[in-house]
């Protein structure tokens, strides 16, 4: 062989090289973004976005076309179309990033900010939607310029017999990505598939009406100030806390829910005997015990279900017990005081968030619901056993974890207009927020600058003691960097303590204090 021709061999197959890289790299991005997307946000994967963007961009006889050809496995051609003009683009980016660095990169780009779009465009997208495809174009120019630097070293020829080592550290590093990239890929088929299937689960549901009449939310709950949270918060808004990787897929017909323990009668409950139950639905602010001061892991939800009490009077709990633990499908357990679910406080086994079934994050089928307790000692989601029992004999799963065996949520109050490091417009600076104190009520809230006289804020009327109030107050502010506290005082009179205290073992104190500049 002359030199030119096997300098022409090299170039091809270098080239070769360059194309997979590029395809190993978009494999690794996409498959990064899509097994994020399955934690974070499972509505809205960056791939699927993009297949509905191609679908709503296709003109209607195309889509037509499309469905003579194909058939019911439209879609599938949709998806095997994209991916072979992924397959081509990534290889067209590997072969760019090997002729000219920087080229790749670009066109890696573009395709990601192509996904962004495309995520950010279809309907009820979370704001957390933009991480997957972020996080899938980050990956995918780091690793197409790793790959491509490795495959330089190389140069002129990849197959030449004098440099094994980087030969060997190039083909593992190709090698490697590409089974991380199989590797999520799979993973995220299962995640999806329990999803899906769950989902399904969830579509069936058809919810009772509550007997009693709807909750009444005084005129005036809800302020009008920009940028307060809504009195009300949705679904999809909703902060989620839970020690489950994904939400376990529980199928209502077979779920159960036992009550154990300490009692007369064990007693067995269905699905559909506890929805033919007398339901009530209520008002609730649930709110995390990790939440820190001025912290956002905290929400309004209305909820439907069935009191606890109600259950536990037919299996009626004998004397000595003064704690339940609430078992969840996934082994995930929290004591709660047999009292705050049998007294007038209306703990229930809740079935509906907001007027639609739990939503599968939040505990789908059933889960409990107890006002003015922290969700790590009472509300258990994908509920299935509630064990009467005592707290001398049993712990929840974060009690020997360090954490308090009772938690009554604590009054607080958070300034969430204006926000914390803004420059404002000196004079009268209208300033609004939040404040619980859960089955307590809150009577006043008040605020104060830097360190002068508190200073009451008009209180909105609450939906009820167990629900937060919105509050709001003019300040004047004159030019220079100011210092803003609130506080809140309880219906008992006690105002929330001003030393900060860590949120463990129960529960953050001290004022949320924000700073502003005025000018
Ligand atoms: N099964 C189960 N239920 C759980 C938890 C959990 O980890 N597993 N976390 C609890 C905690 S700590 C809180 S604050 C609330 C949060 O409920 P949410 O995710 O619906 O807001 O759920 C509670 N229920
Ligand atoms: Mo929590």
């Amino acid at each position: 062989m002359s030199r030119t021709t096997s300098k022409k061999a090299g170039t091809r197959t270098a080239a070769r090289w360059a194309a997979a890289c590029g395809v190993v790299a978009i494999g690794l991005g996409v498959a990064a973004g899509e097994l994020l997307a399955g934690f974070l946000s499972p509505s809205v994967s960056p791939v699927t976005a993009l297949g509905g963007v191609v679908i709503d961009a296709v003109p209607g006889w195309a889509k037509e076309l499309a469905v003579n050809l194909f058939g019911t496995a439209d879609k599938l051609a949709l998806i095997v179309s994209i991916a072979l003009v992924t397959l081509v683009l990534a290889a067209v980016a590997g072969l760019l990033e090997y002729r000219r660095k920087g080229a790749g990169l670009a066109l890696a780009l573009l395709a990601g900010a192509a996904g962004l779009a495309a995520v950010l465009t279809r309907a009820q997208a979370a704001p957390t939607a933009a991480i997957a495809p972020v996080v899938a174009t980050v990956v995918t120019m780091l690793f197409l310029r790793l790959l491509i630097q490795r495959l330089e070293t190389l140069r002129p020829v990849p197959e030449a017999a004098d440099m094994p080592l980087a030969r060997r550290s190039f083909m593992q590093l190709l090698g490697g990505s590409a089974i991380a990239a199989a590797a999520a890929g799979i993973v995220t088929t299962v995640v999806r598939r329990a999803g899906t299937v769950a989902s399904d689960f969830r579509r069936g549901v058809a919810l009772p009406a509550p007997v009693t009449p709807p909750q009444k939310v005084p005129d005036g709950a809800a302020l009008t100030l920009a940028g307060l949270q809504p009195l009300v918060t949705p679904n999809p808004d909703f902060y989620r806390i839970d020690t489950a990787l994904i939400p376990p897929a529980v199928n209502p017909p077979d779920w159960t829910l036992k009550v154990t323990g300490l009692v007369e009668r064990e007693v067995q409950l269905d699905f559909a005997t506890l929805l033919s139950k007398p339901m009530i639905e209520r008002y609730v602010t649930i709110a995390c015990v990790s939440n820190e001061v001025g912290g956002d892991l905290i929400g309004n939800a209305l909820w439907l279900g069935w009191p606890v009490r109600e259950l536990l009077a037919m299996a009626r709990p004998k004397p000595g017990a003064d704690m339940v633990l609430s078992r969840s499908t996934d082994g995930w357990t929290a004591g709660t005081p047999l009292e705050a679910l049998t007294d007038n406080r209306d703990a229930i086994l809740a079935v509906g968030m907001n007027g639609e079934p739990l939503p599968l994050e939040h505990g789908f089928p059933v889960r409990m619901v107890v006002p003015g307790l922290y969700g790590y000692v009472s509300a258990t989601k994908w509920l299935t056993e509630l064990k009467v029992t005592r707290f001398a004999d049993d712990q929840g799963y974060w009690v020997p974890r360090g954490w308090s065996d009772h938690g009554p949520i604590k009054t607080q109050s958070r300034i969430d207009v204006p926000r914390d490091g803004r420059s404002v417009k000196a004079g009268t600076v209208q300033f609004g927020g939040v404040a619980w104190a859960q089955h307590r009520g809150v009577s006043r809230v008040e605020l104060r600058v830097d360190r002068g006289n508190w200073q009451e804020a008009k209180l909105a009327p609450g939906i009820s003691s167990d629900t937060w109030y919105q509050w709001q107050l003019g300040l004047e502010l004159g030019p220079g960097n100011h210092e803003v506290q609130v506080r809140a005082t309880d219906a008992t009179g006690t105002p929330q303590p001003e030393a900060r205290t860590p949120v463990a073992p129960d529960g953050a104190t001290g004022f949320h204090t924000i700073h502003v500049t005025a000018n």
